[in-house]
């Protein structure tokens, strides 16, 4: 009886999914039959822009967390499938932090050629999925609901891997006075275009990437002044001149906000850039994953098999440094599990696994650790399967490079070209400097 394998989402772990099954037939291997279910219309997942926020036209949460002008915030180069360059999918070498619609372009490039794109059951959001241990097949029950349609079914899988992302459903601290507060108060999971903020003093609260680069995109075009506002310790970057960095913000009174420090001031609108839950509602208890944003995630084995019921997968649920490739990592070595090359270990080596992935993560001391943590575990899953290898110390050193250039200039780092770790090419420099290039489309891009 050919299994049957449910894939939820169809971003970019789903489609390594997809593409990890599709290429173990492609050199003849027997594989099950796959079902990826995605709620949007088009696959990419955050990549796949939209201008919705709140719910979108079914009543289902909109998924996407990107905006407008968005560039990559990391080299391309730490990025790259190993099995399918940028060379390959543009006919030449790009510049090294493309914008969203670059990238897009190019994850559905590997897709398209893949030809898996009748596998995926768009414009259908999973709804529930549970657990019947008495069953011989189809263990699974998977119920969705086939949005156009407004209708509910339910099918049987021996296997699901999520792929939903954890960035999407936003972490909203309350502060005090928000209530009253006469401007907008937004997360940054519904900031779709900078020029909103155009000649505004901005309040932002968050240290991370999203409050690094809204504030950037905001500084881009236009605000009057960007204020950030830190829990736990500042960016430090050297700033433009219109930025400050602030502690913890305590309450806002009118459009006054005021700080730990005892300083305050004067605001139009206020970004929680506070960071994303990992939010399972359609798993059953025992099935949903609970973890922090970190490297080493809550009862994953190997990061990705869950160990309460290792039937069940999850795919990118890391924090990231690395992304597309370390999703190719755990797709192809799922993939291999469900095809019977790697068999996994009795229940206390999988939880065995786990508490060492997590102790060795509580050693770390700085982000370049955390760099080399992830790419040594990317490897660590590339070499148990035939994905091509390739030089993750070198996509490291790429990271570590692009590290140092935001420490000498956060507003000129994205003006940098790095070395290709799959093709040994170097990119070129972009025509126009971050800050000049306000048409980010990807024809204006490709003009190198
Ligand atoms: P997602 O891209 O989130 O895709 C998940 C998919 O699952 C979506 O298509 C969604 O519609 C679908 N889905 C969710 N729930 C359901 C459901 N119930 N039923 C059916 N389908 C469902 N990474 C980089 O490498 N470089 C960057 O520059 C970068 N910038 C980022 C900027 C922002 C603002 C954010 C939020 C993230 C950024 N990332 C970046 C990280 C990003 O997480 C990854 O690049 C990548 O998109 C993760 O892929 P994924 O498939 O795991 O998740
Ligand atoms: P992150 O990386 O999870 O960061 C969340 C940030 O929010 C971090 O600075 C936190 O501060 C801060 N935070 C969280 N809760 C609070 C409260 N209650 N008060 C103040 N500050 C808070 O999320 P991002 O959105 O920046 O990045 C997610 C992805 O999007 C990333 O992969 C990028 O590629 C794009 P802390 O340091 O914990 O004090």
């Amino acid at each position: 009886m050919t299994k049957r394998i449910a894939v939820l989402g169809a971003g970019p772990s789903g489609l390594a999914q997809l593409r990890a099954f599709q290429s173990a037939h492609e050199k003849g291997a027997d594989i099950p039959e796959i079902v990826c279910f995605e709620k949007q219309a088009n696959w990419g997942g955050l990549w796949n822009y939209t201008w919705r926020t709140g719910l979108d036209q079914y009543g289902e949460p909109v998924h996407g967390s990107m905006y407008r002008y968005l560039w990559s915030n990391g080299p391309k180069e730490g990025l790259e499938f190993a099995d399918y360059s940028f060379e390959e999918h543009f006919g030449k070498q790009i510049a090294s932090y493309p914008p969203r619609a670059v990238l897009f372009d190019y994850i559905e490039g590997r897709v398209k050629k893949a030809g898996v794109r009748d596998w995926i059951r768009f414009e259908t959001a999973v709804k529930n999925v549970s657990y019947d241990a008495d069953k011989e097949h189809g263990r699974f029950t998977v119920t969705v609901r086939d949005l156009p349609n407004d209708r509910t079914y339910s099918e049987n899988f021996d296997h699901v891997i999520c792929c939903t992302g954890h960035f999407s459903t936003p972490n909203v601290p309350h502060f005090d006075g928000f209530d009253k507060f006469p401007g907008r108060v937004l997360h940054a999971h519904d900031f779709r275009d900078a020029v909103e903020f155009k000649g505004q003093d901005i309040l932002i609260i968050g240290t991370s990437y999203s409050a690094e680069d809204i504030g950037s995109q905001c500084w881009k075009y236009g605000a009057k002044s960007i204020t950030v506002s830190h829990r736990t310790a500042a960016m430090g970057y050297d700033w433009p001149d219109n930025w400050q960095e602030v502690p913890l913000l305590t309450h806002i009174d009118g459009q006054t906000a005021y700080f730990k420090d005892g300083t305050s001031k004067q605001v139009d609108a206020v970004i929680l850039c506070t960071g994303y839950l990992h939010h399972f509602p359609f798993m059953d208890d025992d099935l949903r994953l609970h973890t922090p944003n970190c490297l080493a995630s809550n009862d994953l084995y190997k990061g990705v098999a869950f160990v309460p019921n290792p039937d069940l997968f999850y795919i990118g649920m890391q924090d990231q440094w690395f992304t597309f490739n370390m999703f190719d990592a755990q797709a192809w070595w799922v993939r291999d599990v469900i095809l019977g090359r790697i068999t996994l270990p009795d229940p206390v080596a999988l939880a065995a696994d786990v508490a060492h992935r997590q102790a060795e993560e509580a050693t770390i001391e700085d982000d370049y650790g955390c760099i080399w943590y992830q790419g040594d575990y990317t490897l660590e899953l590339i070499q148990e399967t035939d994905y091509p290898t390739f030089d993750v110390e070198g996509a490291c050193q790429a990271f570590k490079q692009w590290k140092g250039h935001k420490k000498a200039d956060i507003m000129t780092f994205r003006n940098n070209a790095y070395r290709s770790v799959i093709t040994g090419t170097m990119a070129p420099l972009h025509h126009t400097p971050w800050k000049d290039a306000l048409d980010d489309s990807l024809e204006v891009y490709l003009q190198n």
